[in-house]
């Protein structure tokens, strides 16, 4: 006698457990089937899981499921991306250790995961923060330092002067340290840098091989990466010096109305030396963050240096200024300003009063146009000279040649995109494997003393890089002449833990960062899938890594993710209440909802409900997955992940709709264990299953999850209403199977319950029969005299004489003849018939 409900409070924990001790997800890397990597991005442990990571999480497990099911051998697993600030923010207000709060939080989190019956091999589980893991980045690192990638180079932080830190930009709250609250300063370290942009254009190129990538990704990464062929050239100053500029518009040359600087250019640092005006405009410059949306957004500000520059055309005096929008890093740091065609150039003659001038027109008769904002668009070159009348693009190629011919540049193709920096003046990081000797300088820790071990008694109590103030960690022997020593005491950006780990899930041997052969059989990861918010510095971080692997001989292929899918957000309702002029936001569990309103639990008067928003702990509308696992089960949870949108799209959270999902999982456990009381005709159902089968996995295989949901009711429905008999059966045999890779635990439970053998996991997707998807059937549409009067549904290809037979036969037809004289009947096959009376 079968159960009358699908109990997920016993059967996930049992199924889970059959799956453990049978081993059904561990990747068996000698296995000759073909191999398929599916790969979620891992998670930072951060506490709980949270619905990001559910939907995440579940859209993969659909997937390495299918693809087990289709015979692949599937490698899906599981890690931790544990190192960065959290931890150490934890640290610090809850006097903590951030390693233990970092392996805690891992333990919390990983059997939140078990809970929902992920299909991953945890037998490959590590954590970056693992000596095992980071210091095989710490080989690496040194690899590619032997290489040319790494160096060290002055580059300008964010330096919070309370807490004596480098702050990361996120850290930076409108200009000023978000826990000191003090006037942040750009300071000069000594940092540690990535060569990516030796891999710009291979970079950019790349993206065109990645037509398993959103489109959109591959923008935004050609965005970053930002190509632009641009002139490169020296004004002739009055003070007999040369300044080089770099500018893209050539074309808008005859427009230049002045000269700027970056604060920290030599001709702004010469100025400085001798000015304490412009000293102290050089000083106010530094000041605030350093990020470029800041700098495009922060109000210009600018000091005239008093210097010229002769237009190489006109010989006209431009005046030369320093700017706060121009950065050193970028180009020459000294442009040619444009206000007429460069918006920021506008906005800084119009406060300095500098002349703005149109040299580009939509067409000839527009030249003297007035201008109230900067043109960036395209028209033809007029106040030009001989240059009038030509187009963007003419213009431009004509000006680099000229410029060229005078012999003082040369055009030239920049990159938007800078050299990675790594360095973090932290404690919870990958210690970065160097040594600095006074003598011999900097030296890289000897392969044979890897891993650099963080020290464990660190105080975080005092502000500051707490390796830096460590007692002992820090005092080494030099390696090369044994004098005593410091180590580097900065650790790695963690996106450096990020940008390789994939190859350690492929293979993780204890003396190497991972082996060629076994990566190669993986490798590259067939489906990536994660959050678009790592659409840009991840992503290209990867590749870049990736690709300098392969340049220093360790892999064969250059892209590290063959398809790329990224996921909506899961969005919920916001409630909110204007109180003293600002406004306060209430949780969804302080609220009531009421129809088509809502009202505040405790004082009963209403709330106003705001947008459907990502979830966030500033609008109060995070939704906490835990209580709804434990109350519905697995399955139910993780086909509401799959539902209502497409899993690119926003998926707004709703209780209505896990309530549904709960009650569709007992829906199945009936049909498929209840005794069938459907009247319906069988041969339909032969043909609906059939259909699903086909539907269910093309859809699985577009990542169309929504639409195999769909076609899954429309079987349950097809089923429910079918009489006892063979095909119903049919139908219900295989609906386990059909379900696993979305509802695992039910499916097993089902198969098991109608008398299945083995695991459904373990099992092979059914075969459906071609046959079966052929429609036969087509709808003919009876007319009399012009007017439809019937329709039938007949076998597809039957013959005229019989097609007019039934059409003579119908009821509604007789009726509308009214026994009038049939003269003429027009029969058009698969389609119609038409009577003439
Ligand atoms: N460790 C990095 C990481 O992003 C990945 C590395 C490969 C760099 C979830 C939410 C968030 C939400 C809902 C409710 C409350 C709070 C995805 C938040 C991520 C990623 C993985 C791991 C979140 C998508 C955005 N989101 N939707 N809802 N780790 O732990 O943050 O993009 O793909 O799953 O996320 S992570
Ligand atoms: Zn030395």
């Amino acid at each position: 006698m079968s159960e009358t409900r699908f109990e997920p409070d016993t059967a996930d924990g049992r199924w889970q457990r059959a799956w453990d001790e049978a081993g059904t997800f561990r990747a068996d890397s000698d296995s000759n089937k073909p191999k398929s990597f599916v790969l979620e991005m891992f998670p930072y442990p951060s506490g709980r899981i949270h619905m990001g990571h559910v939907r995440n999480y579940t859209l993969g497990d659909v997937l390495a499921r299918y693809r087990k099911m289709t015979g692949h051998e599937v490698l899906h697993p599981m890690g931790w991306d544990a190192f960065g600030m959290p931890a150490e923010n934890a640290a610090m207000e809850k006097g903590v250790h951030p390693g233990g709060w970092t392996r805690d939080n891992i333990a919390n989190m990983k059997a939140q995961l078990k809970r929902l019956g992920f299909a991953l091999d945890w037998s490959r589980e590590f954590a970056t923060c693992d000596p095992e893991y980071y210091g095989q980045e710490q080989a690496l690192f040194l690899k590619l330092y032997e290489a040319g990638l790494v160096y060290r180079k002055e580059s300008e932080v964010n330096w919070d002067p309370v807490d004596m830190t480098v702050l990361a930009n996120e850290q930076v709250i409108d200009g000023r340290g978000w826990r000191s609250g003090a006037q942040v300063e750009r300071r000069k370290l000594s940092q540690w840098f990535l060569k990516i942009t030796d891999f710009a254009e291979e970079l950019l190129e790349g993206l065109e091989s990645l037509d398993k990538w959103p489109d959109k990704v591959r923008l935004m990464q050609e965005n970053w990466i930002g190509r632009s062929r641009g002139l490169q050239f020296a004004f002739d100053l009055s003070d007999g010096e040369r300044l080089e500029v770099y500018t893209t518009r050539p074309d808008t040359i005859f427009g230049a109305t002045f000269l700027a600087v970056a604060a920290d250019h030599p001709v702004a640092q010469g100025l400085a030396a001798r000015d304490p005006a412009a000293a102290a405009f050089v000083k106010t410059v530094k000041q605030g963050g350093t990020t470029a949306a800041e700098l495009e957004t922060a109000e210009k500000l600018g000091f005239d240096t008093g210097l010229t520059a002769a237009h190489p055309f006109t010989g006209d005096p431009l005046p030369v200024w320093i700017a706060n929008f121009v950065l050193m890093d970028y180009g020459t740091g000294a442009i040619m300003a444009v206000p007429g065609h460069d918006q920021r150039d506008f906005e800084f003659a119009s406060k300095y009063g500098l002349p703005i001038r149109r040299v580009v027109a939509a067409d000839a008769s527009h030249a003297d146009a007035p201008m109230t904002e900067a043109e960036a668009g395209d028209g033809v070159l007029v106040n030009s000279g001989e240059y009038d009348g030509m187009s963007v693009d003419e213009g431009k190629a004509a000006v680099i040649r000229a410029i060229e011919g005078q012999g003082r540049g040369e055009g030239r193709t920049v990159y938007r995109l800078r050299d990675w920096g790594v360095s973090r003046q932290r404690y919870w990081g990958t210690p970065i494997p160097f040594i600095h000797c006074e003598s011999c300088g900097i030296v890289p820790v000897p392969e044979d003393q890897l891993p650099v071990v963080l020290p464990e008694d660190v105080d975080f109590r005092t502000p500051g890089n707490p390796l830096e103030r460590h007692p002992t960690w820090k005092h080494v022997e030099c390696p090369a002449c044994h004098g005593p020593a410091v180590r580097e005491t900065d650790t790695l950006d963690t996106f450096v833990d990020s940008s390789w780990y994939f190859l350690r899930f492929a293979s993780q041997p204890a003396d190497k960062p991972f082996d060629r052969d076994e990566a190669a059989k993986w490798l590259p990861v067939q489906q990536y899938i994660g959050g678009i918010e790592h659409a840009i510095l991840h992503l290209l971080y990867a590749r870049f890594w990736t690709r300098a692997l392969k340049h220093i001989g360790m892999i064969d292929f250059a892209e590290p993710f063959e398809a790329l899918f990224t996921q909506g957000m899961v969005t919920h309702e916001t409630y909110s209440r204007t109180q003293d002029g600002r406004e306060v936001w209430f949780g969804p569990d302080e609220v009531e909802r009421t129809g088509t309103g809502a009202t505040l639990a405790a004082d009963g008067a209403p709330v106003t409900i705001g947008k459907v928003v990502k979830m966030s702990k500033s609008k109060k509308n995070v939704v906490d997955p835990a209580p709804y696992i434990d109350r519905f089960g697995a399955d139910a949870v993780r086909w509401f992940m799959l539902s209502d949108s497409p899993p690119e799209r926003d998926l707004p959270w709703s209780e209505a709709g896990i309530e549904g999902c709960a009650r569709f999982v007992q829906r199945l456990w009936r049909i498929a264990t209840a005794p069938a009381n459907g009247s319906g005709a069988g041969t339909d159902l032969a043909r609906l299953t059939h259909r699903t089968i086909a539907g269910v996995a093309a859809d699985i295989e577009a990542l169309a999850f929504n639409k195999a949901v769909a076609k899954i009711y429309e079987l349950a429905s097809g089923i429910e209403k079918a009489a006892p008999g063979p095909e119903r059966a049919a139908a219900v045999a295989v609906l386990p199977h059909l379900v696993s890779p979305m509802m695992p635990h039910l499916a097993e439970a089902l198969h098991a319950e109608t008398g299945g053998s083995g695991l459904v996991a373990e099992a092979a997707w059914p075969a459906h029969d071609p046959a079966l998807l052929v429609d036969t059937q087509v709808t003919i549409a009876v007319q009399v005299k012009g007017k439809l009067r019937d329709t039938l549904t007949v076998a597809k290809g039957l013959p005229q004489d019989e097609l007019q037979a039934l059409a003579l036969a119908s009821e509604k037809v007789q009726r509308s003849l009214d026994g009038a004289e049939i003269r003429k009947v027009i029969v058009v096959p698969d389609r119609l018939v038409n009577i003439v009376a």
